[in-house]
C-alpha cells in the first residue's frame, strides 16, 4: 500500500518571511509522520517561502525558462535547503527519510510534458526508506530550466509508483463551497464547477480549480485536508475533501 503525502510549502514555512520555516507546523507534521502506521510512505513538499523568490528574481516559472546555470543552482539550492530541514526534523524522530531531488531525475520535453524517474523511489521504499521529494527546477527542452511544482511531482510519482492513496496537506481544510463549508467528496468537475468556476475558467481560487481537475485524472483517490488532519489521513481516513475520478 503506497501512500503519498504532500506537505504544502505554505504549511511548513512562514510565507511572510523569505526562507523562514514555520517550525511548530513542521514539527507537528514530522510528529504525525513518525507516529504513522503507513508502511510505504513517500513525502513531497512544496517551496513556500523557499525557492519562489529566487525563481521570480530570475524570471523562471513553469513556462518561462532560463539557461543561466547560476540561477538554476540558486533556485535548486533554496529547495535543497528546505528539504534538508524537512529531513532533519524527520531524522530527529527516527523516520528513515532520504532525499530525492527531482532536478537530477526529471525532464520536460519541448511540449512541456514531464518525465520523472521513479524506479529509485521504488527501491528506496523496498529498502524501508521514506523518500522525500520536493518542487524543484527541471531541465526543459529548448528552455533551459523551468519550475517543477510539488503538485506536479506528486502526480508523476503517484502515476509512476501506482500509488494507492494521495494526501495533500494544505492551509485550507479542503475544497470549500460558496458558504466556506468543506465539500466531503468530489467525483466529477461538474459537481463543483459552480464553486470553482466552469471548465474553461482559469484559477481564481488559489489554484484549487486546476488542482481538482488534475486530481480527478490521477487514477488514485486523493484527499485535500488541513494541517490538523495529517494523522487522520495517515491513519487511513479521508478528512477534508476526497477527490476520486475513478481509474484513468
Ligand atoms: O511550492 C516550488 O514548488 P511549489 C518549487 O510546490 C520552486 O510550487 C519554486 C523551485
Amino acid at each position: 500500500m503506497t501512500t503519498i503525502l504532500k506537505l504544502g510549502g505554505s504549511v511548513i514555512t512562514d510565507k511572510d518571511r523569505a526562507e523562514a520555516l514555520d517550525g511548530p507546523a513542521l514539527a507537528d507534521a514530522a510528529d504525525a509522520i513518525a507516529e504513522s502506521p503507513v508502511s510505504d510512505l513517500v513525502v513531497v513538499h512544496g517551496g513556500g517561502s523557499f525557492g519562489h523568490h529566487n525563481a521570480s528574481e530570475h524570471g523562471v516559472s513553469k513556462t518561462d525558462g532560463s539557461k543561466d546555470a547560476a540561477a538554476a543552482v540558486e533556485i535548486h539550492g533554496a529547495m535543497k535547503t528546505l528539504n534538508d530541514f524537512v529531513l532533519s526534523r524527520l531524522h530527529e524522530r527516527d523516520v528513515p527519510a532520504v532525499p530525492v531531488h527531482p532536478f537530477s531525475a526529471a525532464k520536460r520535453d519541448g511540449a512541456g510534458t514531464l518525465e520523472l524517474m521513479t524506479t529509485q523511489v521504488e527501491t528506496m521504499l523496498d529498502e524501508g526508506f521514506v523518500p522525500v521529494l520536493h518542487g524543484d527546477v527541471v531541465a526543459h527542452e529548448g528552455k533551459g530550466v523551468t519550475i517543477l511544482s510539488g503538485d506536479e511531482v506528486v502526480t508523476a510519482v503517484a502515476q509512476g509508483l501506482g500509488a494507492d492513496r494521495v494526501g495533500f496537506c494544505s492551509t485550507v481544510p479542503g475544497v470549500l463551497d460558496d458558504e466556506e463549508a468543506v465539500i466531503p467528496e468530489i467525483r466529477s468537475y461538474d459537481e463543483v464547477a459552480d464553486f470553482l468556476g466552469g471548465s474553461e475558467s482559469t484559477d481564481v481560487t488559489g489554484g484549487m480549480a486546476g488542482k481538482v481537475r488534475a486530481l480527478l485524472d490521477l487514477g488514485a483517490p486523493a484527499t485535500i485536508f488541513g494541517p490538523d488532519a495529517i494523522r487522520e489521513f495517515l491513519g487511513g481516513q479521508d478528512p477534508g475533501t476526497l477527490i476520486d475520478g475513478g481509474e484513468s
